[in-house]
């Protein structure tokens, strides 16, 4: 008997296959990323503006650093001109609406609206130029999220000293209340510090971000706890001040690299999360974690070895209860910016580090798989599961915090060209990995790329790029054009899947309706 000639036959397998291409379609279903989930990109103020000195902007230690050391600077650049975002700002909000995307994270410079840091003094055109910026986004639907302080100290506040100041977080809250007060009415997203890490080990601690300090041993640590402080009296300035009538929110934004042990065995184990609380535990346990506190383990080396050291007491400054109780709780969200991970080993691949430094207490050492794919950036791997990891490990460690990717992204060399394969597959890896881990319970709101333009990449300058839009830094009008990765995201953006094989039919951008 043929099939066609059997009802009941016919209608088993009609509903067998009416059972598969539901499970497919589930599936496929599972692997969207919801519609009210944020897709953005990201930038920073002294990365991208320019206009160093214009219409009032004070002088920052971005400006000092490269004006007076230039040799820093790979290339002997710096950030006087850069993307010149001050004069093609609404050039920038039209690449927001070609990718179709639904936010745009850039960071505020503090010298520029506060020229001296200090907030009684305040430059209007700064004021205006973000006005400006933030309305031509508002027009077109995206919504924008503001960084506070993404590295670019006003210079009069680091010759007082700078984060060391215990001055420092009434400083930085007055600057938090002019943000707030003056663009709060539309800007519902804050992030208070970019990358804790970066500013502190890498500018206070050691010599590869401004100021320069060099105070190793000592500079990271105390630099922390006064980063701290500030975070949570902005916080707090938002959740008592403004939060019932601007109805925003207010979290920081922490760099999360992946590492994982080497071995299984207890030795690696032990140093691979000795380094996770050096990298970012540092500054994120006191604010997620129960207790408050720095982290134990790190503490009680540093502590140690500060004695054998001849220190009378812990390099690593102490928190009192007080300011324990300050600090904890005092974000929204957790915001992290992802880049790429390594294993970490208790014996092998140790560097000779300084001593008394951060690297020198913890001592441990890191190893890289050859076969990871290479970006232009030294430290920047395809590290094929580490967004994966990190972020599961942040939501089993920190119960309850909603998160925010701020960054991720892939660098390229300036003579790449548009067609930056390596980028698609970077991100399409990530992504892939974000959505399993949303699968896996962890609670992602929004994801930034960065970044929307190729731009000063610090010590750098332009020798590597993280752009959706390639930047013609040669043309006084600062031409960007869009790379194959823009077009892929913006596939991305508007489907909510990340389809394996879509390939731009043309180089060549438009906007959608509706952007
Ligand atoms: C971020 N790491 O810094 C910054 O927020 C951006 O301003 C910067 O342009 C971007 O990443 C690319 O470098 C990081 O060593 C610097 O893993 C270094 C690391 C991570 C982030």
């Amino acid at each position: 008997m043929s099939l066609a000639q059997s009802p009941s036959k016919m209608r088993f397998l009609l509903y067998i296959g009416l059972i598969i291409a539901g499970c497919n379609a589930q599936q496929k279903q599972e692997r969207r990323f919801p519609d009210d989930f944020i897709f953005g990109t990201a930038t920073a103020s002294y990365q991208i503006e320019g206009g160093w000195n214009a219409d009032g902007k004070g002088e920052n230690i971005w400006d000092r650093m490269t004006h007076t050391q230039p040799h820093v600077i790979k290339d002997y650049s710096n950030g006087d001109i850069a993307a010149d975002s001050y004069n093609n700002y609404k050039r920038d909000v039209e690449m927001m609406r070609e990718l179709g995307l639904d936010a745009y994270r850039f960071s505020l410079s503090w010298s520029r609206i506060l020229p001296n840091g200090l907030s009684y003094k305040i430059n209007e055109a700064g004021v205006t130029f973000y006005n400006n910026y933030i309305n031509e986004m508002l027009k077109y639907n995206i919504t924008p999220i503001v960084t506070l302080y993404h590295w670019d100290l006003p210079q009069k506040l680091q010759d007082l000293g700078g984060f060391i100041n215990p001055l420092f977080p009434e400083w930085f809250e007055d600057y938090a209340r002019v943000a707030y007060e003056n663009f709060g009415d539309r800007v519902k997203h804050w992030i208070t510090f970019n990358e804790p890490r970066e500013i502190c080990y890498e500018g206070y601690g050691w010599t590869t971000k401004a100021p320069l300090l060099n105070a190793t041993g000592i500079g990271t640590y105390y630099c922390a706890k006064y980063l701290l402080l500030a975070h949570a009296s902005a916080y707090k300035a938002y959740v008592n001040d403004f939060k019932a009538t601007q109805n925003g929110e207010c979290g920081i934004t922490i760099s999360v690299n992946w590492f994982g042990p080497l071995t299984d065995s207890a030795d690696d184990e032990y140093a691979a999360e000795l380094k996770r609380q050096a990298e970012w535990g540092l500054y994120a346990n006191p604010i997620f974690s129960e207790d408050g506190s720095f982290p134990k383990e790190l503490s009680e080396v540093v502590a140690k070895k500060s004695l054998e050291q001849g220190y009378k007491k812990s390099r690593m400054p102490e928190l009192s209860d007080e300011e324990k109780k300050y600090i904890r709780g005092s974000s929204d969200f957790f915001g992290v910016n992802h880049y790429t991970g390594a294993y970490v080993s208790a014996e092998d691949n140790k560097g000779n580090y300084i001593t008394p430094s951060l690297l020198a207490d913890i001592d441990v050492g890191s190893y890289v798989p050859p076969e990871w794919l290479s970006s232009a950036s030294t430290w920047l791997k395809l590290s094929p599961n580490s967004l994966y990891n990190s972020l599961t490990h942040l939501h089993n460690k920190y119960r309850n915090v909603k998160f925010y990717i701020t960054e991720n992204g892939w660098s390229t060399t300036p003579d790449s060209g548009l067609i930056d394969d390596d980028r698609v597959l970077y991100y399409r890896t990530a992504l892939n990995t974000l959505l399993d881990a949303m699968e896996a319970g962890v609670d992602v709101k929004g994801y930034m790329a960065w970044s929307l333009m190729d731009n000063f990449e610090w010590m750098e300058g332009y020798k590597e790029r993280f752009g959706l839009y390639h930047v013609n830094f040669e043309d006084p009008a600062r031409t960007r054009t869009p790379r194959k990765s823009a077009f892929i995201y913006k596939q991305i953006l508007k489907t909510r899947v990340i389809d394996p094989n879509y390939e731009p039919a043309t180089l060549t951008m438009w906007i959608d309706e509706g952007h």
